[in-house]
C-alpha cells in the first residue's frame, strides 16, 4: 500500500472497530476538539478521564453528544495513571496526553510497576504530507531519544518499520542520513549507517530495505542520487528517514512544518499501545490527523 496523502490513513481504518483511546487529562479544549471530530468520523471511541465538570462544559463548546465515557478524575497525576492501567489492562488501544504535562506522561508511561513498557525503546515517529514528494514520508526519531546510539537506532527503526508494516508497506524503504553519502570516519552518523545498512543485508533487521549513508537530497530525489552515481533501490524513494540525532530531527520537521507548509501526523512508539503526544502549538488538523496516525498503527 503506497500511502500519498495523511487522509488516506483512513483507508486503513475502515472496516475495522473503533479504536478506543483514552485521554488523560482531558479537559483540554486543544485535544477535545480534535477527539470529538475524529469520533464523529467513526475513527475511535473515547474514554476521557479529568474534572467531569470542565470536560462536560467543554464538550457542550464542541457540540459533542452526550453519550461520552467520562471518568471523573481531576488529579491531573491521578488521572494519567488511571489512563495508563486502562491501557495495560487492555481497555484502551491508544493512549491520548490532554492538559498534563510530556514529562508527566512520560514518567507514567515508564512506571516500572504499572506503566507501558514492553522491553522496546520508546520512539517518535512524524508521518509529513509534503506537495514536493510523491508519497508519506516518515522522519524519526526528532522529539523523543537526543543522541541515539547504535543499538537505540535499531530500536528506532524498528519500531517505525513495525509501524509501517502495520499500514500496509510489508517493506518499507529506510534511509539512514547523514551529511554525506559516503563513510567519513569522522562523522559518527555515517559509520552507523554503514553498520545497519550491512545488518540489514544479512537479515539481523527485518521487514524492511535499508541504505545509507544517504544525504537528504539523494535519500528523496532520484535525480539527485542519479547525478551522484548511487546505486540505490531507497534512495529518491525512502519511506522513512533516519535521523541521526534529535536537533538534526527537529529542524528538518519545522523546516518542513514552516517553510514547505507540509502536513504531519506524530506518534510515541515502542509502549505497550500508540501514545498521542501533540503540544498545544501543533494545529487542530494535526492532532486529527495523530489520532488517526495511531488509530491505522494500533
Ligand atoms: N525508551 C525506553 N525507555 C526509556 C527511554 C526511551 N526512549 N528513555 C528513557 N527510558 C527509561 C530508562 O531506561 C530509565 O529506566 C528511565 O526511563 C529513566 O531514564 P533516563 O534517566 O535516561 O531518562 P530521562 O528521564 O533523563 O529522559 C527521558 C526523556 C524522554 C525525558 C529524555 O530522553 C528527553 O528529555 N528527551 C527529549 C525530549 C524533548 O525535549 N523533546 C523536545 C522536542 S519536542
Amino acid at each position: 500500500m503506497n500511502l500519498k496523502q495523511l487522509s488516506d490513513l483512513k483507508s486503513v481504518v475502515d472496516g475495522r472497530s473503533k479504536r478506543r483511546i483514552v485521554v488523560a487529562s482531558a479537559a483540554d479544549k486543544h485535544s477535545l476538539g480534535a477527539v470529538v471530530n475524529a469520533a464523529k468520523d467513526g475513527i475511535i471511541e473515547p474514554v476521557l478521564i479529568g474534572d467531569e465538570s470542565e470536560i462536560k462544559r467543554l464538550l457542550k463548546e464542541e457540540s459533542a453528544p452526550g453519550d461520552y465515557t467520562i471518568i471523573d478524575e481531576p488529579d491531573p497525576s491521578k488521572a494519567v495513571r488511571l489512563a495508563v492501567q486502562m491501557v495495560s489492562s487492555n481497555e484502551a488501544d491508544v493512549l491520548m496526553k490532554g492538559n498534563v504535562g510530556t514529562s508527566t506522561l512520560l514518567k507514567a508511561v515508564l512506571n516500572k510497576e504499572w506503566g507501558l513498557r514492553t522491553g522496546q525503546l520508546l520512539s517518535h515517529i512524524a508521518l509529513f504530507e509534503v506537495s514536493a514528494y510523491h508519497k508519506l514520508i516518515a522522519v524519526t526519531d526528532v522529539a523523543l531519544n537526543i543522541a541515539p546510539t547504535l543499538q537505540d537506532k535499531i530500536g528506532i527503526i524498528n519500531n517505525s518499520v513495525g509501524c509501517l508494516n502495520r499500514l500496509g508497506n510489508l517493506n518499507p524503504k529506510v534511509a539512514l542520513l547523514g551529511a554525506v553519502e559516503m563513510v567519513n570516519e569522522n562523522m559518527e552518523a555515517t559509520l552507523d549507517a554503514a553498520l545497519l545498512s550491512k545488518m540489514n543485508q544479512r537479515g539481523q533487521i527485518a521487514n524492511c530495505t535499508i541504505d545509507g549513508p544517504l544525504a537528504f537530497d539523494n535519500a528523496v530525489s532520484r535525480e539527485s542520487a542519479e547525478h551522484k552515481n548511487i546505486n540505490s533501490d531507497v534512495a529518491g524513494d525512502a519511506d522513512i528517514l533516519i535521523m541521526p540525532d534529535i536537533e538534526a530531527g527537529n529542524v528538518l520537521y519545522k523546516s518542513l512544518v514552516f517553510f514547505a507548509r507540509a502536513s504531519v501526523a506524530s506518534v510515541i512508539l515502542g509502549a505497550a499501545a500508540p501514545i498521542v503526544l501533540t503540544s498545544r502549538s501543533d494545529s487542530g488538523q494535526t492532532k486529527y490527523d495523530s489520532i488517526l496516525f495511531a488509530a491505522a498503527t494500533s
